[in-house]
């Protein structure tokens, strides 16, 4: 595993963000980080581990130096980090100097492979570590948080151990040339495999619930002009972003924002009311809100419930057919038509959290989660694509070892599905894996992570 991958060198590069700041970090790991840090602020004598020490770097800037002898750092080897002021001149005379006394430029998550080839993260948590620094809502940082502490692996660990027993006594019933189950009944094989499924089954539903919050949805106001597209978008937002005016086809261009509906990062984009026009600029609107909508992943369809529905109303009902929360807004005015639609005033307010939590249900095919308000906003503990496939590849091999059993299977065949369901877990995990999966997934992460 990582055979490949050499971790002989010392490599360098900035840790904090390009740009200016009050603080900017530079960071070693590899043999050498210690001497170079002692040639680049001539020091006589080595730096202490774990002690903060004042120095001048390059003759150019005062810094602090902090040593974290190998095993104990980030990486598992000798890291260094050199803290000084966040001019990214600065920072990168020292990157360039510390190049010249012998180390190299780190590769995108080359920190986080060394960590997880030195055996300090599993692949999951090195995982977790990118998308702790993506998160950008409470609950995406609390997902990886909990990924990073070792939850899911424990859970992955624990399924894996009772597959592991489990293949344990099938194979060793293989040696006794005699018909039939030796060491554990094909009842108890049953019953262990239907837990296990059962345990999978929890996880990857777990995960595309992961999925949306990790990765986000786009969402599209669509309708014909006036019904309040731009009114209902300024109410999710919560600021009064898009321009309202009682006259038909104020919106032209796409405006799009980012909002959180129940930890959900939601890209909401309002659009231009749809409707034939013989403006070029609002016909342009219109083509565009239709391209936005077919890359949606869901389109909320607004409708004015304080008029009858008329001929382009009944079009788009009839036209948007991919996934929708149909909308009857302005519910603070008499109604003048019943539907189906969820009763809103983007004005008063009234209906907008039950309009979030049909967005929610509609994005995670469960409306059923809907009434759970808290059950959606537990942590899941699966979130990443790679994860759920592993998973669902895992369960497939389970199913089919039920299957096999149920059918009077020899233990051989039972074994060799047991065998797929574990090489999936341990795909999942890292603790088998290929040089080209691991250069995949951390060219994905910053430089200097
Ligand atoms: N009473 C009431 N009026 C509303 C409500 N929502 C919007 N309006 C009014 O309806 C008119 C049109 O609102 P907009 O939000 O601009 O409608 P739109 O769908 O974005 O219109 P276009 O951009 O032209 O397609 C404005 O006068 C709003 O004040 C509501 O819930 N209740
Ligand atoms: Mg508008």
């Amino acid at each position: 595993m990582g055979a490949s991958f050499s971790t002989a060198d010392t490599i360098v590069a900035v840790a904090t963000p390009h740009g200016r700041g009050g603080l900017g970090v530079v960071r070693m790991s590899g043999p050498e980080s210690a001497a170079i840090a002692q040639r680049l602020t001539q020091r006589q004598f080595p730096f202490e581990p774990r002690h903060a020490t004042l120095a001048i770097v390059c003759d150019i800037d005062q810094v602090v130096v902090t040593w974290f002898a190998a095993p104990h750092s980030y990486t598992g080897e000798d890291v260094v980090e050199i803290s000084g002021h966040g001019s990214p001149w600065l920072l990168q005379s020292i990157v360039e100097s510390a190049c010249a006394a012998g180390a190299r430029l780190a590769q995108p998550g080359e920190f986080t492979l060394r960590a997880y080839l030195h055996g300090r993260l599993d692949l999951i948590q090195a995982e977790a570590v990118a998308d702790l620094i993506d998160a950008v809502t409470p609950l995406q940082a609390r997902v990886a948080f909990d990924q990073l502490e070792g939850t899911l692996t424990s859970v992955v660990q624990r399924i894996d151990a009772q597959l592991f027993d489990l293949a344990a006594k099938l194979e060793a019933s293989l040696d006794f040339p005699d018909e039939g189950f030796h060491f554990i009944t094909r009842t108890n094989a049953l019953a262990d495999l239907a837990a296990v499924q059962d345990a999978l089954e929890r996880l990857i539903k777990d995960g595309r619930r992961g999925r949306l919050i990790r990765d986000g949805r786009l969402v599209v106001i669509a309708g014909r002009p006036n019904v309040g597209k731009s009114s209902l978008f300024n109410a999710l937002i919560g600021t009064n972003r898009a321009i309202v005016t009682p006259l038909a086809g104020t919106t032209r261009d796409l405006l799009t924002e980012q909002v959180d509906v129940w930890g959900v990062p939601i890209t909401l984009v309002d659009t231009a009311g749809l409707r034939e026009s013989a403006d070029v600029i609002e016909e342009e609107g219109v083509k565009r809100a239709e391209q936005a909508r077919e890359v949606a992943a869901l389109t909320l369809l607004v409708l004015d419930g304080s008029r009858p529905l008329d001929e382009d109303d009944q079009r788009l009902l009839a036209e948007i057919d991919g996934p929708r929360v149909v909308i009857a807004n302005k519910a603070d005015l008499p109604s003048a038509w019943s539907g189906s639609g969820i009763a809103v005033s983007a004005v008063t307010g009234v209906g907008l959290d039950q309009l979030r939590a049909a967005i929610i249900g509609a994005l995670s095919g469960e409306p059923g989660t809907v009434a759970g308000t808290d059950d959606f906003r537990d942590v899941p503990r699966v979130s990443n694509q790679r994860h759920l496939l592993q998973l669902e590849s895992a369960v497939m091999a389970i199913t089919r070892s039920l299957e096999q059993l149920n059918q009077g299977a020899t233990e051989e065949l039972v074994l060799a599905e047991l065998t797929d369901a574990r090489e999936a877990l341990e795909s999942l995990t890292g603790t088998r894996t290929s040089d080209d999966l691991l250069r995949h997934i951390f060219s994905t992460f910053c430089v200097g992570k």
